[in-house]
């Protein structure tokens, strides 16, 4: 009983996957109409980088951003955040560019701030998103102190690196000096 069984299944299955194969052949001649879909993807990219920039001007004008701007041999960086307060996670957004302001290729950017004076930078490690082709994007920052702090971002495109910084004066929090 069990052989036969087992006999049915194999036969069941086997026709299966005979109907299965059978189906799968006229499936190439349904495969151009997929590559037509294909094509146009490569056209979102485009529409999503737009949307970051665009956002900006609204985030920008809300908190009164800082604007911080360093111009290397090669590059420009621009960095973007809302005023953070001592000890306080915050935001920034970048634009990195070479000196006509176009995108750079294939960029690879890393970003710091350092209180030059004492010898220490953040206790955070900062998570840098790129969110367009001259923009980015990081959060977690924090400056534990008030006081003369530097950002640096360290840029890398076709070989050529560029460490640019820029100097921010963080105020104290309203309760230092209490
Ligand atoms: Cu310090």
């Amino acid at each position: 009983m069990k052989r036969t069984y087992l006999a049915v299944w194999a036969i069941a299955s086997a026709t299966a996957c005979g109907k299965d194969a059978a189906k799968a052949e006229p499936a190439p001649a349904v495969a151009p109409p997929v590559a037509a879909p294909v094509a146009p993807a490569p056209v979102a990219p485009l529409p999503v980088a737009a949307s970051p920039a665009a956002a900006l001007p609204a985030a920008a004008t809300a908190s009164q951003a800082v604007e911080l701007t360093a111009t290397g041999e090669h590059y420009a960086v621009k960095w973007q955040f809302a005023p953070p307060k001592v000890g306080e996670l915050f935001a920034v957004d970048l634009t990195l560019t070479d000196l006509a302001g176009k995108p750079l290729a294939s960029p690879t950017l890393k970003i710091d701030a350092t209180m030059p004076a004492h010898g220490h930078g953040m206790m955070t490690d900062p998570e840098l998103k790129q969110t367009g082709p001259t923009r980015w994007h990081a959060e977690g920052l924090k400056l534990h102190m008030h006081g003369a702090w530097q950002f640096e971002a360290r840029v890398e495109s076709a070989g050529v690196k560029e460490r640019l910084t820029a100097a921010y004066e963080q105020a104290p929090a309203a309760t230092d000096g209490l």
